[in-house]
C-alpha cells in the first residue's frame, strides 16, 4: 500500500490542468523554462564563476553579486547520482512529507496553497544565525518533466496576503531556487538501478531582505550548500534502495 502511494504522488509526467488555469500559472511557467534552461547551461566559459567545493561528483561555483551591499551570490552546483532518476529526485525535492527529514535549517513549514498535484506554496522559516535576525520565505514550487528523462523543480518567492513580510521576529528573504535532474543509462539497455546515472544541476539566489553581516553570510553559505547537496542526494539513494525503480 504503502508503494502505491509512492507511485501515486511521483511527479505528473504531463502539466496538472489545474495549474494552468491558476492566476500564477503564466509566471510559474516562465520562471520555471527560464530556470531549466540556465541550468543546463556549463559555466566552465562563463564569467566570474569561482569554484569554491569540490567533492567526487561534485563541483559548487559561486558569483560574487552585492546588491547596496548585500550579498547575493548566485550558486550553480553539478552533480551526478548513481542508481536513482531525475523523477526520484525530484519527487523527494518536492514532496513535502520529506522535507524535515533532509532540509537542515529548517524550523517550520507551512503549505499555504494546494494548487495542483505539480504545484504549492510554501511558507518557511528558517533556523536564526546570530548575530542576524530570523528570516522566513514564502514560495511556490512547481515540478515538471522537460525534455526526455528530465524533470525539475522550481521555487520563487511569491507573495500572499495572510503571510505579509516582516511583521513578525522574521525578515522575509526571496529566493529563487531550480533542482533540475536529467537521467541516462546505456544506449540500447533498459534503464536499472544499477546502469541508470542521474546529471543533477542545482541554482539558487538567496536575497537576505534586510541586513545580514557579510561574512558571516559568505560563511554559512559555503558550509551549507554543500552539506544540503550532499545530504539530499544520499538521502534519496537511502530512500529509493530496494524499491522499484521510477522513470
Ligand atoms: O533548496 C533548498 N531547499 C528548498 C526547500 O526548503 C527551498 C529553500 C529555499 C530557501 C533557501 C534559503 C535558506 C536560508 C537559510 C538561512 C538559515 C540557515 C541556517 C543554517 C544554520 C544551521 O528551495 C536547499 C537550501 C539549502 C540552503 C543553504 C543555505 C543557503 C544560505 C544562503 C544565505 C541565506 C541568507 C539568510 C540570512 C542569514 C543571515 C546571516
Amino acid at each position: 500500500a504503502e508503494r502505491t502511494r509512492d507511485q501515486v504522488e511521483l511527479p505528473p509526467p504531463a502539466l496538472d490542468n489545474r495549474l494552468t488555469v491558476h492566476s500564477l500559472w503564466p509566471e510559474i511557467n516562465r520562471i520555471s523554462s527560464e530556470q531549466i534552461q540556465a541550468a543546463f547551461e556549463e559555466v566552465g566559459g562563463g564569467i566570474g564563476w569561482q569554484l569554491f567545493a569540490e567533492e567526487g561528483d561534485m563541483r559548487m561555483y559561486r558569483r560574487e553579486m552585492e546588491v547596496d551591499g548585500m550579498v547575493m551570490d548566485p550558486l550553480k552546483a553539478m552533480h551526478k547520482v548513481r542508481g536513482v532518476s531525475a523523477r526520484e529526485m525530484c519527487h523527494y525535492f518536492f514532496n513535502p512529507r520529506y522535507r524535515y527529514e533532509w532540509e537542515t535549517t529548517l524550523e517550520t513549514m507551512t503549505i499555504v496553497e494546494e494548487i495542483s498535484s505539480d504545484a504549492l506554496v510554501f511558507h518557511q522559516t528558517f533556523k536564526r544565525i546570530w548575530p542576524a535576525s530570523q528570516r522566513d520565505a514564502l514560495f511556490w514550487s512547481h515540478v515538471r518533466a522537460s525534455d526526455d528523462n528530465t524533470y525539475a523543480v522550481t521555487n520563487h518567492s511569491t507573495s500572499n496576503t495572510d503571510y505579509p513580510p516582516n511583521t513578525g521576529a522574521c525578515i522575509r528573504l526571496f529566493v529563487t531556487v531550480c533542482l533540475a535532474c536529467r537521467s541516462s543509462w546505456p544506449a540500447g539497455a533498459a534503464p536499472t538501478r544499477d546502469n541508470i546515472t542521474t546529471s543533477i544541476a542545482y541554482c539558487s539566489t538567496v536575497n537576505p531582505g534586510g541586513w545580514a553581516p557579510a561574512g558571516v553570510l559568505r560563511a554559512v553559505y559555503k558550509r551549507e550548500y554543500p552539506k544540503f547537496l550532499k545530504r539530499f542526494t544520499g538521502y534519496v539513494v537511502d530512500q529509493c534502495r530496494g524499491k522499484p525503480l521510477a522513470i
